[in-house]
């Protein structure tokens, strides 16, 4: 495995931006051996200086992390279910009245609903980035492909910079077991697959179900990937989510004695769509409410497992969706107003459910702004360490608000809403402003010309129907400033931010492809 890539220096997408700090780098060199510096990974010791900074413990050394939240030193497991397209009101404990999640619903009423938690983008690269690292899409600069569309595609040049630290870097540093089962869609290269991302092992296809083979492409058959090697192509879609449903299983059950952290980002509901023979055509939303109902089980299956194990009372469950529900293949969004793609809340507020028995209170809500961003620092938190101290990270620690603690709020004074490369929408407690945009983006599609300035309440509109601008003078200005210190920070549109990090970038990708026999 050759992991002495360097992407930084290739990049072209980043070629007028900041560097990552060398400077750093080079002290941290001339303080170490000669073992180091000169067979020295530049990723690995970027990470180095960015953990050991944060951490109390060197990888390899025997302590074992205190658990942040008392009682027993055992740290916590994590599992994330992330969906690709699940909206708001897809599942029953979010309104949903066509599809059955009993499941789900068991889940919110032993665990907490979070009802404002948003992903950093209405589709699934740049969200994807953000739970990754912990960071804003144009913070690591995922926020479009290499010929500057809002999604990688097959074989792209650009992929989620290895230098990076990721939320399973942060905890395999931890001694956690790492496992990555489903939909990836950070690079399809080697160098960006989630084995050279902190992830022990990796099961799933590495971009979206509907980017295969085409009667007007060239794209190789969909693959799916065990690790780095293609194991079947074009994969039975029928089959995944019952397989990466058994796959977390079998991780969890061989890791139970050791904490582990298994990111599961299901395939489904995306388009095209598909169910296991069990699940299809039995529910009362056709193929998509099939594909939703199988994820309940499978979920159902998950948390089964964790209590046979016993293992339920150390380990966190966080059941959400990478982006809202288009508006063409059968889900829906709830009372939020658009659909994926989009800056309104249809297509960047979640339904989330966290879980963790003994924990997280039961049966409680909380509409306090919290974000996939938050999900790194968090974990960190809980595994008794910090996150990076060598960059900016825009996450912050929620374990107040998931532990349902007396008058804990949301650590975010803003929250940006970005479209590509541009911000069109901030919102601060209760307020969310439209930015008025004389050609505002779309992710497909011409932009929309003339998109006039819109201040709404979400509290008390939270489909975003009553402009109130006129009313807050005042507020439009507060949300206006913050809108500008992002610009100032992460950049928009042609605008470059300050506080930018490369992407990765390879000269000459090649198609994943199954190993000739
Ligand atoms: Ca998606």
């Amino acid at each position: 495995m050759n992991k002495n890539i360097n992407p930084v220096r290739n990049s072209k997408a980043d070629k007028n931006m900041e560097q990552l700090p060398l400077e750093v780098g080079r002290q941290f060199l001339q303080g170490q051996n000669a073992e180091i510096s000169n067979g020295v990974n530049r990723r690995d010791f970027l990470k180095a200086v960015g953990l050991t900074a944060a951490s109390l413990t060197m990888p390899g050394c025997a302590a074992a992390p205190q658990n942040a939240t008392g009682g027993d030193t055992h740290p916590p497991n994590f599992v994330i279910v992330f969906c690709d397209d699940l909206g708001y009101g897809d599942i029953g404990c979010f309104g949903s009245t066509k599809h059955r999640t009993p499941n789900l619903d068991q889940m919110a009423a032993e665990g907490m609903r979070f009802t404002s938690f948003y992903v950093t983008s209405g589709v699934c690269t740049p969200s994807r980035s953000s739970l990754m690292t912990g960071c804003y899409p144009r913070r690591v600069n995922m926020h479009q492909n290499d010929t500057g569309l809002c999604v990688l595609f097959p074989v792209n040049k650009k992929g989620l910079n290895p230098d990076e630290i990721t939320i399973a870097d942060v905890l395999k540093q931890q001694r956690y077991a790492t496992a990555c089962i489903g939909k990836w869609h950070l690079g399809d290269q080697p160098q960006f697959l989630p084995t050279r991302q902190g992830f022990d092992y990796y099961f799933g296809i590495p971009y979206s179900n509907d980017m295969g083979k085409g009667r007007n492409n060239n794209r190789p058959p969909l693959p799916l990937v065990q690790n780095e090697k293609v194991i079947e192509a074009p994969v039975k879609q029928d089959t995944l989510t019952k397989r990466y449903t058994e796959e977390a299983i079998k991780f969890i059950t061989a890791n139970k004695d050791r904490p582990f952290l298994i990111y599961l980002p299901h395939t489904m509901p995306h388009n095209p769509l598909h169910a296991g023979e069990k699940f299809r055509g039995k529910s009362a939303n056709s193929i998509y409410g099939d594909a939703v109902e199988e994820i309940d089980w499978s979920t159902g299956e998950i948390l089964t497992s964790l209590k046979k194990l016993g293992i339920d009372n150390r380990t966190l469950v966080i059941f959400t969706s990478d982006n809202g529900a288009s508006n063409s293949f059968g889900g829906g969004n709830g009372p939020l107003r658009g659909h994926k793609g989009s800056t309104w809340e249809g297509g960047m507020r979640e339904p989330c459910i966290v879980h963790w028995t003994g924990k997280i209170p039961a049966g409680k809500t909380c509409d306090e702004i919290a974000t996939t961003m938050d999900l790194l620092p968090t974990f960190a938190y809980l595994a008794g360490t910090k996150p990076p101290t060598d960059r900016i990270i825009d996450g912050r620690n929620i374990w107040p608000l998931m532990a349902g603690k007396k008058g804990a709020k949301s650590p975010h004074e803003a929250f940006y809403y970005y479209q590509i490369d541009q911000l069109q929408a901030v919102r601060s407690g209760k307020w969310k402003l439209h930015l008025p945009l004389k050609q505002k983006k779309r992710n497909w599609g011409k932009p929309v010309p003339n998109s006039p300035l819109q201040l709404y309440n979400l509290d008390a509109d939270i489909a975003e129907k009553n402009n109130v601008a006129d009313k807050h003078p005042d507020v439009v200005k507060r949300l206006l400033a913050l809108a500008e210190k992002a610009r100032d920070d992460l950049g928009d549109v042609n605008r470059k931010g300050k506080n930018q990090r490369p992407a990765g970038w390879v000269e000459n990708p090649k198609p994943l492809l199954l190993a000739s026999k």
